[in-house]
């Protein structure tokens, strides 16, 4: 038996590591072209949307640290601007509602390039290997993201670590590898799309689909043969345009089964896939409920005897009723949640600005915002000084005309403009205004 120079035998073993092996006659470097031209549009728009993400949550400022600081991976912070409004709920509609769509034509392009995960023999030289470790870092990168995605939008955390971090730190191994992968096959697949076409392979029907001709890559490290192309391959059971056919009518049922939770109005009825099941009841406080105060902790004795504690160069305590003695004001804004999902209310309470005078503020004063609640991430929140200063944050102590309900955060709650509904504090306790750091 010959052996390769890693000891490993030539002849691959049986099974998966045999090119016979493989014999869907539609595999080939079009078909992963194709896919692939489309993936290019898609992933960089979500990766733009998740790092804005992350740069509208504001991890540099007081407690919102959870990284440690925003770390060499926050470079790219910026002030998120609190207009339009809207900001923030439609950065997350597209990340999240892209991010759904994308996952069938992510698996089909996985599938299109199977054989490669059992190329035989494994390794052939260093830069083979160096060759592989990046694409399992781009295919591990994905497959994380998506997983870890998914999971937080349905708001279950069967892990250990915290979603926010793994996913932004695999956002980078992600974005590193994917940068690589385009340098290194943009070229082919232009070459693929332009020489072959598109129209021209998406006319044939089932008895016209044949294999793609397994002529050597020019390009690209290797000059291998095609080996995603079937040596033998079997009839067609599918067209090309019927495999597409399939892969983008499941990406636009996940898109109808999605998008409503962030346009909102009779989609949102459509919107099956959204992560909290149905509305809770009618009424002014009838629209989503992220945590219900049960489900943190909260009871209702704790707002019985409530005031709110107002810190800053001057303390003081105020009751529900000192607070809607104040000038209140009305805003049409949206809650627009980090899963993608997002509902505007007409909110009315006290500005922020006002609240942040009364506690002696006179020049610019960021707010630590903390809540009734007595653990977790969002018990606390700190908001920026441009965010106190807009005229529209407000602390809101009626929804729709009514008061308050429990689960939307009575007796008061913070709503602020453009930001990720994770600033919306609920249940608010104390509100600490300080100059800005
Ligand atoms: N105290 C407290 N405030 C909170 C939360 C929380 O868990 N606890 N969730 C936040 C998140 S992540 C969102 S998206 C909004 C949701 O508001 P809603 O539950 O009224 O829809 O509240 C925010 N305020
Ligand atoms: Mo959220």
């Amino acid at each position: 038996m010959r052996l390769s120079p890693l000891r490993l035998p030539e002849t691959p073993p049986p099974g998966p590591f045999r090119r016979e092996w493989w014999r869907s006659p539609l595999r080939g470097p079009w078909l992963t072209a194709l896919l692939g031209s489309v993936l290019l549009l898609a992933l960089p728009l979500i990766i733009l949307t998740g790092l804005l993400s992350y740069v509208a949550y504001s991890p540099d400022l007081g407690r919102n640290d959870i990284f440690g600081g925003a770390g060499p991976l926050g470079f790219f912070a910026f002030e998120w601007p609190t207009s339009p409004a809207w900001l923030y709920a439609l950065n997350q509609g597209v990340h999240v509602t892209l991010g759904i769509v994308t996952i069938p034509i992510v698996l089909a392009k996985l599938w299109s390039v199977i054989p490669k995960l059992f190329e035989w023999p494994p390794v052939r030289s260093p830069a083979h290997a160096l060759e592989r470790l990046s694409l399992a870092l781009l295919v591990g990168g994905i497959l994380f993201e998506l997983v870890t995605g998914v999971l937080n939008v349905q708001i279950y955390y069967p892990w250990k670590f915290s979603f926010v971090q793994a996913h932004l730190y695999g956002a980078w191994v992600f974005i590193s590898a994917f940068a690589l992968h385009v340098g290194l096959k943009l070229p082919l697949m232009l070459r693929q799309l332009r020489g072959r076409g598109v129209l021209s392979q998406l006319r044939e029907d089932v008895a016209h689909t044949r294999p793609e001709p397994e002529q050597p890559e020019i390009e690209g490290p290797t000059t291998e043969p095609h080996i995603t192309v079937p040596v033998q391959p079997a009839a067609a059971t599918v067209s090309r345009r019927g495999l597409l056919a399939l892969v983008g009518g499941s990406s636009l049922s996940l898109l109808a089964l999605t998008a409503g939770q962030s346009i909102g109005g009779p989609l949102r009825r459509v919107a099956l896939l959204a992560p909290h099941g149905p509305i809770p009841g009618a009424g002014p406080n009838g629209f989503q409920v992220n945590k219900t105060a049960a489900a943190v902790g909260v009871t209702p004795r704790q707002t019985e005897r409530w005031s709110l504690r107002l810190m800053g160069s001057r303390p003081s305590m105020l009751t529900r009723e000192q607070l809607l003695a104040m000038p209140q004001h009305t805003e049409h804004l949206p809650i627009s949640c980090v899963e993608g999902w997002s509902t505007t209310q007409s909110w009315t309470g006290v500005r922020l600005r006002d609240l942040a005078r009364m506690a002696g503020m006179d020049g610019e004063a960021q707010a630590f915002v903390q809540s009734l609640q007595k653990r977790g991430l969002f018990a606390q929140t700190t908001l920026a000084a441009s965010a106190v200063a807009d005229e529209r944050s407000l602390l809101a102590l009626k929804v729709n005309g009514a008061d308050l309900s429990l689960d939307h955060g009575f007796p008061a709650r913070v709503i602020v403009p453009a930001l990720p509904g994770v600033h919306c504090t609920k249940w608010v306790d104390r509100l600490s205004f300080s100059a800005p750091a």
